[in-house]
C-alpha cells in the first residue's frame, strides 16, 4: 500500500496514551497507524527567519514533518485571509468578513512555499491527503512544482452557496485551483451539491459520472464523507470521571437541579449569545424551571489575537452577567459560563451527567460535540440532544434529536422545554436512532471511505 502523507494547517501529535484530541487528530492518526506514513503542516510556532527544512520527528510509529511560519506569513495566510476571510464567509457570515489583496497574495505564497518544503519529503508514489480551508490551493501549487501524485482534500467547514461564495473576490480563481485535487470531500451532501453547482455555472463544469466532473482538461471526483466519532471508545471515556470528586461534587452542587450542557471553542459560528437568549426565555416562559435548571457553557478563547473574537467574548460576557444578574438568587446561579479548556475524558464525563445537550452552531460543518454528548449518554436513561438544524450533524441525526433554528429565540426556548420533560421512553428511542447513525458512519468509516474512493482505480 502506498505510503500517507496528510497536510494540515495545523500538526496535531496524539499521544497513544492520550485520549486529549478530538475528531481530525484521532481520524488522520489512525490512519497514518495502517498504512505508515508522515504528517506535515505548520508547528504552531511564529519564528523570526522559518528553516530552510521542516523538522522530522517519530512518536509512536507516526513520522511527524513540521515547519514554523513567519509574523508576516502567519498575518497574512493564517490570521488574514484564512480566518478573516474565508472562515466568515464559509460560514455565510459575510458581514465579518474581510477582502485585502495582501492577505491572499500571502496565503497563495505560504501555499506554495509549504509545497516547496514538503516536496523533497515526498516520493512518487505517496498518496497526499490535504485537510481544510487554509489550503485550497495546495494542490495547483503542487502540480505547478511538477508533483504528479494522486492528492485528495476534505474541506471540514461548510462550502457556501454560489452568491455567497462570490462575495470573495478571487473565488473562481480558487475553485479552479480546488480543481487540481483528484477528490474533493465534503461534510455533507449540501456543501458537496453547492459545490458541484458552483463549478457547472461559473468554471463550466460538466459532470461525466455520478460524483465525477470534467473541468477543462482535468477530471475531478466530488464526495460527501460525513466525519464520524469512535462511540464505543466515548462511552468508556464518559464513565471514567463518573465517581470522580469533581463529577460528585458538581452533581452535588446541583441539588438534583437538570443540568443543560454546552461545549464549544468560542467563536461567532457557534450562535452562542442566541443560545443564551433562549435559555432566558425559557425561564421567562416558564416559571416552573426557575430554579430547577441550570446551563453550563464551556467555551475556551480561541483565535483570540483576531478583533472578531475578541468581540464575541465580550458579547457573551455581557450577556451571560445580565441574565444572572437579572435571575440569581441564594441558592441558584442560571447560567455557569466557563472559559477554560478540559481536557476529553473530563468533557465526556460532563456530557454524560447531563440531561440536554444543547448544541446551536448558526452554521458548522459537522460539530462532532452533537455526536460526542449522544454517544456519552447511559443507554437507560439517555439525555436528550437539542441541535440546529444548521449543523452538518443535524443530517444523521435529525430523527433523534430536537431541531431547532438557532434564531427563533422562542422555537429553541420550547425545544428546551420538551427536552426537560421528555419521557424515559421517547428519550431511549431517540437516543437508540442516533447511536444507529453514529455507528454506521464512525470516524474509521469516515477515513476509509475516503482514503479508498482516492486510491480507487477510477482516475486511472
Ligand atoms: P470545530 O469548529 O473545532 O471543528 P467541533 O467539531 O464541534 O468544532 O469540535 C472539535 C473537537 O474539539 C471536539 O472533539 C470537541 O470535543 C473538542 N472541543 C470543543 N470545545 C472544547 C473545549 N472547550 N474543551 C476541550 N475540547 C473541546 C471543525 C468544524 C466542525 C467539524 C470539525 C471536524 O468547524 O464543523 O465537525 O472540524 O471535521
Amino acid at each position: 500500500m502506498s505510503r500517507l502523507v496528510v497536510v494540515s494547517n495545523r500538526v496535531a501529535p496524539v499521544a497513544e496514551d492520550q485520549p486529549s484530541a478530538g475528531g481530525l487528530a484521532v481520524g488522520v492518526h489512525g490512519a497514518l497507524k495502517q498504512s505508515g506514513g508522515i504528517w506535515f503542516g505548520w508547528s504552531g510556532e511564529i519564528v523570526d527567519a522559518p528553516p530552510e527544512t521542516p523538522t522530522l520527528y517519530q512518536q509512536d510509529s507516526v513520522g511527524y514533518a513540521t515547519i514554523g511560519l513567519s509574523r508576516r506569513d502567519y498575518d497574512q495566510y493564517y490570521r488574514g485571509f484564512s480566518n478573516g476571510t474565508l472562515w466568515p464567509t464559509f460560514h455565510y457570515r459575510t458581514d465579518l468578513s474581510r477582502y485585502d489583496r495582501k492577505e491572499y497574495a500571502g496565503y497563495l505564497r505560504v501555499n506554495a512555499w509549504l509545497v516547496e518544503k514538503l516536496k523533497p519529503i515526498l516520493r512518487p508514489d505517496d498518496l497526499l491527503w490535504v485537510h481544510d480551508y487554509h489550503l485550497l490551493p495546495f494542490a495547483r501549487m503542487c502540480r505547478e512544482a511538477g508533483i504528479a501524485n494522486r492528492i485528495g482534500f476534505f474541506l471540514h467547514i461548510p462550502f457556501p452557496v454560489e452568491p455567497v461564495l462570490r462575495t470573495v473576490p478571487p473565488h473562481r480563481e480558487l475553485t479552479e485551483a480546488m480543481c487540481a485535487y483528484d477528490l474533493l470531500g465534503f461534510q455533507t451532501d449540501d456543501d458537496c451539491t453547492a459545490f458541484s453547482d458552483y463549478a457547472r455555472r461559473q468554471l463550466g463544469a460538466v459532470p461525466q459520472a455520478p460524483g465525477v466532473l470534467a473541468v477543462g482538461r482535468r477530471r475531478v471526483r466530488v464526495g460527501t464523507y460525513p466525519i464520524g466519532v469512535l462511540p464505543d471508545e466515548i462511552q468508556e471515556q464518559s464513565q471514567t470521571h463518573s465517581n470522580s470528586r469533581q463529577i460528585l461534587n458538581l452533581k452535588q452542587g446541583l441539588h438534583q437541579r437538570r443540568l443543560i450542557m454546552s461545549v464549544d471553542r468560542l467563536d461567532y459560528s457557534k450562535g452562542l449569545v442566541e443560545r443564551f437568549q433562549a435559555f432566558e426565555r425559557l425561564l421567562e416562559m416558564a416559571p416552573a424551571h426557575r430554579g430547577k435548571v441550570s446551563f453550563i457553557q464551556i467555551a475556551p478563547p480561541s483565535r483570540s489575537d483576531v478583533e472578531m473574537y475578541r468581540n464575541i467574548r465580550r458579547q457573551l460576557e455581557s450577556a451571560a452577567g445580565r441574565i444572572n444578574g437579572r435571575w440569581t438568587d441564594l441558592t441558584w446561579t442560571p447560567i455557569r459560563y466557563i472559559n477554560k479548556n478540559y481536557d476529553r475524558l473530563m468533557l465526556m464525563s460532563l456530557f454524560r451527567a447531563s440531561q440536554i445537550g444543547y448544541v446551536t452552531p448558526l452554521r458548522d460543518g459537522m460539530n462532532l460535540v452533537a455526536k460526542e454528548y449522544v454517544a456519552a449518554q447511559p443507554a437507560d436513561d439517555p439525555g436528550v440532544l437539542v441541535l440546529s438544524e444548521f449543523a452538518g450533524a443535524a443530517r444523521e441525526l435529525g430523527d433523534g434529536a430536537l431541531l431547532v433554528n438557532p434564531y427563533d429565540t422562542d422555537g429553541m426556548a420550547q425545544a428546551l422545554g420538551r427536552a426537560l420533560i421528555m419521557p424515559v421512553e421517547e428519550r431511549k428511542e431517540r437516543h437508540q436512532q442516533m447511536m444507529r447513525r453514529l455507528r454506521e458512519n464512525d470516524l474509521d468509516r469516515w477515513r476509509d471511505r475516503f482514503l479508498a474512493d482516492l486510491r480507487g482505480d477510477e482516475f486511472a
